[in-house]
């Protein structure tokens, strides 16, 4: 498993790892240190647990990059730093396990983006997103412009960048930037509860939800529904999938609850 070391610490919950965002002094600006102790402690769990939680310590989820390492690059140095968040955003967003981010304070900037890369978004309900890139005199690089944008759309990203506004956690949930909006404080327990059950699931399932799902949306309908008849025969016919079928039908699975 990978290890905590000064800037993120690492918590194993039975099959669910927890990645904490430990710069709460600087709010968990993401500085090269944390992107790299990430991408370890990332691809870590992807060996050894089957669902990460990803949080931040102290106030504030994240206030997004690290503005003081960034402000010396060049600018083949800023193509290479973008072009690194988003091989690590791309390998956990298409990964074998799922991946949650709880949520709380500011969420800003390349703090958004990580959140985006993550599957499911959790926010307390004073939690709030920003995109100051303009007012930084910066453009997002860590692949804001692909993943917050065909969340919340175009034109929404457009104004938060234009006018660098702040929107709360509501707003957030009824554009699509988030999925749960819970109260204050419970972000992170709700985030390791929906973890630990996505992580009962059969790999294979959770692999074709994580990997297929984000292709097929891609792709022409037609294409799309191709590749769908393959995804789902292929999933049935794994040993686990059998079992899990046959559960059912001896009455040993349980069934599909109420909404709460
Ligand atoms: C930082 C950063 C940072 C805080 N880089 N050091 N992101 C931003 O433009 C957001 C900038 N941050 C803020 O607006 C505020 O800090 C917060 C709203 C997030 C939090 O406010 P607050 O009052 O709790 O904290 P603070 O007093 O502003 O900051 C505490 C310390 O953290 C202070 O340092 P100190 O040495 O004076 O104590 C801040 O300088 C430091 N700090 N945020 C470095 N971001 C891949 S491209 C992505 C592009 C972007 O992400 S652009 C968005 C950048």
């Amino acid at each position: 498993m990978g290890e905590t070391s000064d800037v993120l610490r690492v918590e194993i919950e039975g099959d669910v790892a927890i990645l904490t965002l430990n710069r709460p002094a600087k709010r968990n600006a993401l500085s090269d240190a944390l992107i790299d102790a990430l991408a370890a402690a990332v691809e870590a769990a992807q060996r050894t647990s089957r669902a990460i939680v990803i949080c931040g310590a102290g106030e504030h989820f994240s206030a997004g990059l690290d503005l003081a390492e960034h402000a010396g690059r060049s600018a083949i140095e800023g193509v290479h730093h973008s072009r690194r968040w988003h091989a690590i955003f791309d390998r956990m967003e298409h990964g074998p396990i799922p991946v949650f981010s709880a949520l709380h304070g500011a969420v800003v900037g390349g703090g958004l983006e990580l959140a985006a890369a993550t599957h499911v978004r959790v926010a307390d309900e004073g939690a709030f997103f920003a995109l100051p890139e303009g007012t930084r005199g910066i453009f997002v690089g860590g692949g804001g412009s692909v993943r917050v944008a065909r969340l919340m759309g175009v034109a929404r990203m457009t104004d938060m960048m234009l006018t660098g506004r702040s929107v709360s956690a509501a707003q957030a949930e009824a554009w699509n930037l988030c999925q749960y909006v819970v109260p204050g404080g419970e972000a992170r327990a709700k985030a390791v509860e929906l973890a630990q059950k996505a992580a009962g699931n059969a790999e294979m399932s959770n692999y074709a939800i994580l990997n297929a799902l984000p292709r097929i949306a891609d792709m022409s309908r037609g294409d799309g529904l191709f590749v769908e008849s393959f995804v789902s025969a292929m999933t049935a016919t794994s040993p686990e999938a059998e079992e899990r079928l046959r559960a059912f039908l001896d009455k040993r699975a349980a069934k599909v609850g109420r909404p709460q």
